[in-house]
């Protein structure tokens, strides 16, 4: 971190110390506000051409671009949009970070473990995912950040959503990866590394004074990177993406709309 500091003054100026005090509190907060700096910018979202639109299904949209580093290893990023109804950031963005339901949503893994917990907010984890023909096992270790963010933090809007209602709220969670001295390497498996960020903003319908659960609406980011750690087939590796993502978002938003139907709202 400090090297990356050092080598870029822009990031270096923004730097402020964390609320949190941990081994990694100072890095996470540095991904927080990168992410919330670059991750919600609208250019990023396919207007300027270089993102690839490869699913579209509703209010939800998956872009990608084709990125390969040294040794043919495919590290293309993942950037997703979507609008959900009657959910809330806060909802979306603890379902997800919450390691004790990961299981009933994450079709992707075979196990998770809570390596340490760092704060009430901030945890390392180590999971295994189900292995996929002809690459061998992958396993990731990472440190899972869940934050609320002050709404004059955001840089940038959302018109189409600001024409609905009100911006009330924005959560976010970050997941990226650490080495930890509990996850070491088992025989046969690789290490993935990986950068995510969720980002949810939930606004409330224009006029309405106690909102009810049809009254909301939740934007949310979330964008990926991952390295497969060596080499994979990379037409095998892009169709399991294709699929994998767009499973993803749809099977998890539709996990938290019916764990939340039922439940008061508290914006
Ligand atoms: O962000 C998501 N989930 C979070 C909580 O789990 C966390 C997860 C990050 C995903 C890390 C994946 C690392 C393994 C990559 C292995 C690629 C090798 C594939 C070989 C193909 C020939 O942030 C939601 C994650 C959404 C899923 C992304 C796609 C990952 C593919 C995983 C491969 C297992 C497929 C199993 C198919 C049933």
């Amino acid at each position: 971190l400090e090297k990356e500091l050092n080598e870029n003054s822009r990031l270096k100026s923004q730097v402020r110390i964390p609320t949190e005090h941990h081994v990694h509190s100072v890095a996470l907060d540095f991904k927080i506000r990168d992410h919330l700096e670059t991750t919600i910018a609208p250019a990023a979202k396919g207007e300027n051409g270089s993102w690839e639109l490869f699913c579209e299904d509703g209010e939800m949209k998956l872009f990608t671009r084709e990125i390969e580093i040294e040794g043919g290893v495919c590290v293309d990023p993942l950037r997703a949009v979507h609008v959900v109804d009657n959910i809330t950031a806060k909802e979306i963005c603890t379902r997800f970070w919450d390691t004790e339901v990961r299981l009933e949503w994450e079709l992707t893994i075979e196990t998770c473990r809570v390596c340490e917990v760092l704060s009430d907010r901030d945890v390392v984890l180590y999971q295994t995912h189900k292995r996929v023909w002809p690459a061998a096992q992958r396993d990731v270790c990472y440190v899972s950040g869940l934050r609320e963010i002050r709404l004059d933090k955001i840089a940038y809007k959302e018109p189409e959503l600001e024409r609905f209602g009100e911006l009330k709220n924005c959560w976010l969670v970050i997941n990226y990866s650490v080495d930890h001295q509990s996850a070491k390497l088992a025989p046969g498996m690789v290490r993935a590394t990986v950068d995510v960020a969720m980002i949810c903003r939930t606004y409330v319908r224009h006029g309405v004074k106690n909102p009810k659960r049809s009254d909301i609406k939740t934007s949310i980011v979330y964008t990926a990177t991952i390295n497969p750690g060596g080499w994979v087939p990379k037409k095998a590796l892009r169709t399991v993406y294709r699929r994998e993502y767009p499973r993803f978002l749809r099977t998890f938003t539709q996990y938290v709309a019916k764990k939340e139907q039922d439940l008061s709202l508290n914006l």
